[in-house]
């Protein structure tokens, strides 16, 4: 091809926009643009780099004739489209997640060898990915479920994953029962229905077997499951893993995330109206901090323990549905991690982003809990199916980032092209040939008794009793959520048997919870406890298992959603907002449409969002600023009715002036410390800050 001159380029695209056509220029001239009216594009080549003069008619015989088979681009756009979706994965197919930063403020040199553990200072770059567990890719973000938090870190020692939940037990104690517990909660298989819930007969018969699960259960229906914003949930590496010293000497370590906003939770309600307003709430709301800087950040602490403090503990640690409280092994934060970066691409990194508990570099290691262990296995061998081949660890986002070299070769989508002759080791041919190193990985040089058999240890029989400490630790208002979700779950559940088992399973937990849920489900009689092997023991309150109270009294990374129409008042729109934005919230302006209106500075303003599609649920706190004549129309304006109706039921601070009172009382809005003077930012914003828990009874009936 003719390359052409750069003067002669600039008259092309000065034709270009005057036209409004575009104009293809030459290829080969170094730097392959088309220019189009308003932009500069690459050229449109084929995957074979041919680039492609008419993307808009396949080849005809005539034009009203047939598609010729000779059409090789139509062919190959139409046979990448076919081949676009992978399998999802079988859990955790919703996701989001970001790039960002791990830095360690803390050395654990005295326990472990790992840089990422002993550097103090530096940034170690990772990818975390937040997911829901039982729905589909497609599904919704807010749906009752436990939350993936797993973490990729790209050490210079090679990639740790620590693939963990927001919840830091689990519902089974051994590996061998996961595709049961998943088959349960999934959409039952006849029927393809419900889609991202575990309010059905499945989940709950199988949950009703298996008393091991009772402890999670309870975290499950707890308000935890129902999170705010992925930005303010915990994350628990779950297991004790193992750190090693350069000696090999080995410490117990349990990997906890907290979030730096502190815990918030949703109200049922509120997260069941949030999957009609935005499917992708917690998905944009995580994208949308990321891009205005406001990055999202959690502190990584560790709680260490021996083998001896471990042998002294009332549990098996090895047991996964089990939590060390925090008054037996203390918290230590060690590092800090920042997500800083939204990917540029979903499809190339969030999706195809392979997470493995058995990337650990050297200074970890596994303990013999026997959930992890077989969690080892299971991870590289689903990427095989869901990536296509095992070079998957090639794909940019998956590739370590420190050198990687052996001696695998070929497979499906190699990227790579090794040199030289030998692939293979030991080796004489070839000096750059990758070798052993003494400092390369080792692990634990552990001993057991080397007993075969399919056993349970005896230390992992005692099914109630954290799972009684979980519900008695509980402020009162999230004891009633609890028994609420449990009703709400089992009135989903058609077969009666189902539901009496899951009522004496609580039985064991505690009495009072076994009580309310029978009353909430209109039992009559409360049917015979679960056969145990052990009671429950009554073990000393964990605080630490709240949401309640372990918000941080702050606006900070949330959003006010302020409700005006014409003639609003100016003065007190803009001192809200400026006081919300000075206290690190977000503010949207909602009104009758995105027009907005001239307010009473004669001032024309935008909304950000339209009433009828930007209902109160998408706010933490709302303002309602109306002129007189403005609220009487809205007392007439469903969707004005439920902004405020939902507020106070949501148990958010409400502002309003006069004319938001007029609406407030059409919408049978009562009053108390929450609901302030639009004028007082100061009071708004510190009631802002939390929910008003206080309000609950005046608006709910919990089981
Ligand atoms: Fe798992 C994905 C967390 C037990 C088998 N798991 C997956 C993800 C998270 C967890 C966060 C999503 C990773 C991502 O974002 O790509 N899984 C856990 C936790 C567990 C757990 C905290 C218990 C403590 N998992 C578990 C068991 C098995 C699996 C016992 C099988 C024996 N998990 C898988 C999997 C997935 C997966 C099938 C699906 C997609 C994937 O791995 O990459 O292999």
């Amino acid at each position: 091809m003719a390359a052409s001159k750069p003067s002669s380029k600039r008259s092309a695209s000065k034709k270009t926009a005057k036209a409004a056509t575009p104009v293809r220029r030459q290829r080969g001239d170094g730097d392959e643009l088309h220019q189009f009216a308003g932009g500069t594009h690459p050229t449109l080549t084929t995957n074979q780099g041919l680039e492609v003069a008419d993307n808009q008619n396949s080849l005809r015989d005539g034009p009203r004739g047939p598609t010729l088979l000779e059409d090789f681009i139509l062919r190959e756009k139409i046979t990448h489209f076919d081949h676009e979706r992978i399998p999802e994965r079988i859990v955790h197919a919703r996701g989001s997640a970001a790039h960002g930063y791990f830095q360690l403020t803390r050395s654990l040199a005295k326990y472990s060898r790992a840089k990422v553990l002993t550097e103090v200072g530096v940034k170690t770059p990772l990818f975390t990915r937040f997911s829901t567990v039982a729905g589909g890719a497609g599904s919704v973000d807010t749906p009752r479920d436990v939350r993936g938090f797993a973490v990729k870190f790209y050490t210079k020692e090679g990639n740790w994953d620590l693939v963990g939940n927001n919840i830091p037990v689990f519902f089974i104690q051994d590996a061998i029962k996961f595709p049961d517990l998943i088959h349960a909660v999934k959409m039952e298989p006849d029927r393809a229905f419900p889609q991202a819930a575990s309010a059905h007969d499945t989940f709950w018969d199988f949950i009703s077997l298996m008393p091991e699960s009772m402890h999670m259960v309870m975290w499950a229906m707890s308000d935890r499951a129902i999170p705010r914003s992925l930005r303010m949930i915990e994350g628990f590496g779950i297991h004790s893993f193992r750190l090693l010293d350069a000696d090999g000497a080995s410490t117990f370590v349990k990997f906890h995330w907290r979030p730096k906003l502190g815990l918030q939770s949703t109200i049922w309600d509120e997260a069941v109206k949030l999957q009609g307003a935005d499917n992708d709430f917690q998905r944009r709301d995580l994208f949308e901090s990321i891009q205005r800087g406001d990055f999202p950040e959690w502190e990584l602490a560790v709680q260490l323990f021996t083998e001896e403090d471990a042998e002294n503990f009332p549990f098996d640690h090895l047991d996964p549905t089990k939590i060390i409280p925090e008054a037996l092994v203390p918290l230590q934060v060690i590092g800090r991690m920042v997500l800083d970066r939204w990917p540029d691409n979903f499809f190339a990194e969030t999706e195809q982003v392979a997470f493995c508990p058995a990337n650990v570099p050297p200074g970890i290691d596994f303990s013999n809990d026997p959930l992890l262990q077989g969690r080892l296995f299971s991870y590289l061998d689903t990427q095989l199916i869901r990536l296509g081949g095992p070079n998957f660890n090639q794909l940019p986002v998956n590739a370590p980032k420190c050198p990687f070299a052996n001696h695998q070769r070929d497979g499906h989508m190699q990227m790579q092209v090794p040199k030289g002759r030998v692939a293979y080791d030991p080796s004489s041919l070839q000096e750059d040939s990758p070798r052993e190193t003494p400092t390369g990985f080792r692990s634990h040089a552990g001993s057991d008794d080397g007993r075969k058999g399919r056993t349970r240890a005896a230390s992992f029989a005692d099914h109630y009793s954290q799972a009684r400490m979980f519900f008695r630790s509980l402020e009162k208002p999230e004891q009633a959520h609890l028994a609420s979700a449990i009703v709400f779950e089992l009135s989903k559940v058609e077969t009666p048997h189902v539901r009496e088992r899951v009522v004496g399973q609580l039985r064991n937990i505690d009495a009072s919870l076994a009580q309310r849920v029978a009353d909430g489900l209109g039992m009559d009689t409360l049917p015979a406890p679960a056969p145990t092997a052990l009671p429950a023991q009554d073990l000393p309150k964990a605080p630490e298992v709240r949401v309640i109270g372990r918000g941080k009294d702050t606006v900070q990374g949330r959003c006010v959603g302020i409700l005006f129409d014409h003639g609003s008042d100016a003065g007190v729109i803009a001192s809200l907002r400026k006081a919300a934005r000075k206290a690190g919230a977000e503010v949207k302006l909602v009104a009758p449409t995105l027009g907005g209106g001239v307010l009473s500075d004669g001032k024309l303003q935008a909304a950000d969002g339209q009433l009828a599609g930007t209902p109160s649920v998408l706010f933490d706190a709302i303002a309602v600023v109306l002129s007189a004549d403005a609220a009487r129309l809205m007392t007439k304006e469903s969707a004005a009715v439920d902004f405020v109706s939902n507020a106070w039921a949501h148990l958010k601070a409400i502002a309003r002036d006069e004319g938001g009172a007029t609406l407030l009382k059409a919408a049978r809005v009562g009053s108390d410390a929450g609901v302030v003077d639009a004028a007082d930012s100061k009071r708004f914003l510190a009631a802002a800050a939390t929910r008003q828990w206080a309000r609950e009874p005046k608006v709910r009936q919990l089981a």
